[in-house]
This record gives structure tokens, sequence and C-alpha cells, in this order.
């Protein structure tokens, strides 16, 4: 071997150096893999990492207030750009590092690339304990950022300059594969981040990673196609892998041949055009009677790109005909094998692409084909019906969200998380193209919204992003709205208002308990009001249009619905982050529609109303598959 010639950096110097050389390409095209970096300052990366990003200003830095925040940014970002770009985080040691396990967790469920970057305690240890260290007895090779292990796809602690030549290659390929990706954590010693060492200059060489659409083993394909030849009532289950792979096209091509419908689980909507007449629309405990229907008999189900949560399998109660198998085409071995399925693990796009071809001629019997197009008109009569309610005085969420969906453009990004919201937008939102329904619903996080909203925005700044959210989750996280302002990356933000948590209050009184704990009230005489105590419980002296207006945006605050459509469109006009104030009713629901979820009710209560709902809860408790 040749002398190889180095450059003597930092380690936090050579961290981005590296990483501002990182691409991907996919289908010929090329982009680099990161689009800059988050951080938030303190001891524990200031003159490390917040050194190198200051003197590589190319590699752009941007400001958050809260690192959860900030994680839940990249987080959306990545989702906007279908896994194929991200960002990195940056925090100090010890509460800037821990505000990102919640992070990290929210991208890792969701299978959506984030790396970040905690600061850590001193490698050299001897001026141990320093500010915000852990400490314990057993050991000295343990810091807070230990947490972050089961929340990561991989976890490293970079004790010497030069194990990032080892580390970062490794995190670029979990977070490059479809397959392995999620949160990647690289813990920072705040000691070795500012140590230099003499870098090979070939680790700064601009390396591109393929992403690969690997094909499913050849038998399985051609096992598949005759199970789905076999089939008399098939369904298809599209989960987020379909989008992310950018497979919509060849999902809508593979239905109308086969004529096989499509339920869409909460990150698969958008998979099909909702208008589609085989789209049968959100399936599981927040779907459709049209898919629930055809889900219930279904003897074949085909798994695209989903990882099956008990929302999707409404609590393994969803498919009841008692021979029904599954298909499951996922790049991930670990989900395609769910459900005791067969397994085609390859990429969503050119598993369809291979089925199709296999499939030629193959059409579902008519009568099935007419008996599901019929269940897709009758579900699109019961959306116009909710969205043309229009309840006094306070409007209904279902009306909201048709308002919302109506009036904004095809290409817009509507993102959403926690609350009443993700079952009402899951079933009632008419997704228009499949970046429409921007759904963080594998942790179903509060305080995602704003957050997610601005790393949608800042992924695609053509388009415009609403954010709608409930109180709960605005009151939880609204630190971003400062953040869109100063990185001019406009947000329409909806805040539904309506005192608390319309959503577990509601789950509380199907359980017997009448909503306790789930609303905005102040204790009475010591105790807890619950929905019975009705108006008399006293609401707080919350004004959640003057804490947004303090933050910076513009609010328009709407008593009506009509104030409501009109708020939209002055929104839209405008160049600032706007939030539209409304308040809406706790107890009016858009219904379920014949599905079920299993939180189990406790077993011994004093309460009539807990054991006659524990008696429905045992009824449906029988009915789940193993
Ligand atoms: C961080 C976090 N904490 C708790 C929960 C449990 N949770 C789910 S929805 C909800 C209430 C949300 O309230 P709000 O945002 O006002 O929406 P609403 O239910 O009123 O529609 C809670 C507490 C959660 N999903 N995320
Ligand atoms: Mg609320």
């Amino acid at each position: 071997m040749g002398e190889q010639t180095t450059r003597r950096l930092t380690m936090a110097q050579a961290v981005v150096a590296f990483l501002k050389k990182q691409y991907v390409e996919r289908d010929g095209v090329e982009q680099p893999f990161f689009a800059g970096c988050f951080g938030i300052f303190g001891h524990g990366n200031i003159a490390g990492i917040g050194q190198a990003l200051q003197q590589m200003p190319e590699f752009r830095y941007y400001q958050a207030r809260n690192e959860q925040a900030m994680v839940h940014a990249a987080t959306a970002y990545a989702k906007t750009k279908n896994r194929l770009q991200t960002l990195a985080c940056t925090s100090s040691v010890g509460p800037g590092a821990t505000n990102m396990v919640t992070g990290a967790a929210t991208a890792t469920i969701n299978r959506l690339p984030v790396l970040l970057l905690p600061g850590d305690t001193f490698a050299r240890r001897n001026v141990a304990p320093v500010l915000q260290q852990l400490e314990a007895d057993f050991t000295q090779d343990i810091s807070v950022n230990d947490c972050f292990k089961p929340v990561s796809r991989y976890w490293d602690r970079i004790v010497r300059p030069e194990q990032i030549l080892t580390s970062l290659p490794e995190a670029m390929r979990v977070l490059t594969s479809p397959s392995q990706t999620g949160a990647v954590t690289l813990a920072l010693p705040q000691d070795v981040q500012a140590e230099a060492y003499p870098y090979p200059a070939d680790f700064f060489r601009k390396s591109v990673s393929h992403i690969a659409r690997n094909r499913p083993d050849c038998q399985a394909v051609e096992r598949a196609a005759s199970w789905i030849r076999q089939s008399k009532r098939p369904l298809i289950v599209a989960g987020g892998g379909v989008i992310y792979s950018d497979a919509t096209e060849k999902l809508r091509r593979f239905v109308e041949q086969t004529g096989i419908p499509v339920s869409e689980t909460m990150a698969g909507k958008g998979s099909l055009l909702y208008s589609h007449p085989l789209n049968l629309g959100a399936i599981g405990v927040t779907g459709t009677f049209a898919a629930n229907r055809i889900a219930r008999d279904a003897d074949l189900v085909i798994g695209i790109g989903t990882r099956y949560s008990d929302f999707t399998t409404a609590s393994k109660t969803a498919f009841q005909h008692p021979d029904v198998r599954f298909i499951n085409i996922n790049v991930a071995e670990f989900d395609a094998a769910k459900q005791h399925a067969l397994p085609l693990v390859g990429d969503a796009r050119v598993t369809l692409e291979e089925l199709s071809q296999i499939l030629a001629g193959y059409s579902v019997d008519p009568d099935y084909r007419g008996a599901a197009e019929r269940l897709h008109y009758e579900w699109e009569q019961e959306v116009d019906r909710l969205y043309s309610i229009r309840n006094t005085p306070l409007p209904s969420q279902g009306e909201l969200i048709g308002a919302v969906n109506e009036l904004s453009g095809d290409r817009a990004i509507m993102v959403c998380a926690a609350g009443s919201l993700p079952g009402d937008l899951h079933k009632l939102w008419r997704a228009r193209s499949p970046k429409n329904y921007h759904l963080e619903y594998g942790y179903s996080c509060m305080g995602y919204e704003i957050a997610g909203g601005l790393g949608a925005k800042m992924a695609a700044p053509e388009r415009d992003v609403y954010v709608m959210l409930g109180d709960g989750s605005y009151l939880m996280m609204n630190s971003e709205i400062v953040t869109s302002i100063q990185e001019g990356c406009k947000l329409i933000i909806v805040l539904l208002d309506n005192q608390g948590y319309k959503s577990i209050g509601s789950l509380s009184r199907s359980l017997g308990q009448e909503g306790f704990g789930t609303r905005y009230v102040y204790p009475q005489n010591g105790a807890w009001p619950t929905d019975s105590a009705g108006a008399e419980a006293q609401t707080l002296p919350v004004n959640l249009a003057d804490n947004a207006r303090s933050l910076g945006a513009r609010v328009i605050e709407c008593e009506s619905y009509n104030d409501f459509t009109s708020a939209i469109e002055v929104a839209q006009k405008s160049d600032l982050t706007t939030v539209i104030y409304i308040q809406n009713d706790r107890y009016v629901s858009v219904p379920g529609y014949e599905s079920w979820w299993d939180v189990p009710v406790a077993e011994v209560s004093e309460m009539p109303s807990v054991q006659a709902a524990r008696r429905e809860w045992e009824v449906m408790r029988a009915k789940e598959a193993i």
C-alpha cells in the first residue's frame, strides 16, 4: 500500500466533512443524503460539532427550540422525501440528549431514517462527574445515551477519534437500508469531539449509496400468484412501503388488471387515489365499513409494505374468514413474515411488476369486483354526509376536516399525529396524491405535528403544508412555530380546541370511566371532575390563540364553519405561518365502522359501568386470532 494522504481534523469536523459527501441514488436519481444538521448547543457539543458546523457552512445548520422537536422535523423531512434524504441532529449531553429519545423512538417505529449525534460525557473520565453526568457505582461505561439503544437501529459511542472510520459507514448502511432504517445514534463524548486525528483523505471523498430494489425469491412469487388465482375474495392492505418505494402507479395498474380492491393503513393512505373505484379507504380500527367488511370475509390478504399494527388488524379481529391466508410483500423479512404469511421479501414496486406479469389474464370474479366498487361508492356518500354536517354551536370535527380537504390543493401535505384527529382523518381525508396524507401513527406522538409540519415544508417548500392538531398536542409542543418563522417555512396550522382530550375522553367513556382525567378543568374539592360534572366543571383561563400570536404567528380566530373556510383562504395567501384557531365539540364524533380495538378493561372494579365494559371486552377478546 502506498502512502495515504491524510487530513488532520477534529473528530467532529471529520463527522461533518463525511456527512457532507454522502449521496444516495435510486432509479438513476442522485441526491445528497443529508440536507444539513439541526442542533441545540450546550457544553457537550458547542466546541465539537458546533465548531465544525460553523467552519463548514455549506453543510447547513438549522436551529431548533426543542431537541425532541428537531428529531421530529428531521423524521418528517425523511418521510416526505420517501426516506431518500434526512437531516442529522446534534444535542448537548444530558437533558438535550435524552430529549431526543422520544424522537428516536418515533423515527425507528415509523421506519424513517434520522442521524442523532448526542454529546456524551468525557471519555477521559478524570474530571467526572461533569455537569449533567449520570453516575453509576457499578461501571463507568455508562451514560444517559445508553437510553437510545432500544430505540435506535444502530448505536455506537465514539471513544477514540478513529472509531468514526468504521462507525460512520455502518451508520450510512443502516440509514439507507430500506429494511433496516430508523434512528441511528452516535454518542460523541465531548472531549473526543474536539480531538484531532490524521484521517485518511479518501474518507471524505464523495460516496454514493445505491438504494436497491431487491426482487423476492422466484418460487415465492410463483406460489403467491397461484394463491391469488385460487382466491375468491382477495384484498390488498397497502402500507407506507407502497409510498416509500414509489410504487403507487404500479399498484394502480396491478389493481386495474386484477380487480383486487385496496384498503389503506395510516402510513399507506395515498397509495391509491381516493376516488379510484377499487379504493375501499382506511382499514382497521379507524377504517371504513367498505374496507372492514371486505376484510372480514377476505380469503387472501396481500399486505404491501405494512407492519400490521393493531390499528390495521383491529387487534387481530379484522380478518375473520376461517381459511384466510396472507401474502406479504415487504423489504423487511421481519414484516414479511407477519400473520404467518407467504413472504415476498422485496421492494414493493418490482414485486408488483413481477406479479403483474405472472398474473396476466387473471382477474377477480366480476361479482366480487362489483361488490367492492359498490362499497366504495357507499363509503364516498358517507364521507359527503359527514363533510356536510353543520353542527352548532360548535362545529364537528368531520366538517372541519372536510373544509380543509376541499379547500386545499391536491399536492398539499396534511400533517397530523395524535388525538381524535388521526382516526377521523384516516376515515374522512380524501387523499389526492401520495404525499397528501402525512400521519405519524406508528408512535402517535403528541408534539410531532408542528415540528413534523416544519420538516415536511423544508422537504417540499413548493407545497402548502397543513398541520392539524388538538389543544392537547399544541400544549405539548408548539415551539417550532418559532423555527418555521425563522426559516420562512410557512405552515397553516389548524388548531382544534376542545379543552382537553376528546380522543382519550371518548375511550375512557367506552371503558366505563366517564372521561376521568381527560378534561382541562380545575380540580373540584381535590377531585377530578369527569364528564358527568358537565358544564359545572370550571375551565382553565388558557388562551391558545394569544399563545400562538406571542410566538410570531399570524392567528385567525374562528367561531363558525364559515369563519373557518374564510380563514383557510386568508391563510393560503399569507407568507407567514398562520394558526387557524377554532373550538370544536368534545362529544360530536365520527363513528367507528365495524371494528374493534383491544384496550383491556379492569377485571375487578367497583363501578358498574366498568364491569359492563369488561363483559363486552371479553366477548371481543375471544374473537382475536392468535
Ligand atoms: C406524547 C404523548 N402522550 C400521551 C399520548 C396519549 N394520548 C393520545 S391522544 C391524547 C390526547 C390528545 O389531545 P388533543 O391533542 O387535544 O386531541 P383531541 O383528543 O382533543 O382530539 C393523549 C393524551 C400520546 N399519544 N402522546
Ligand atoms: Mg383536545
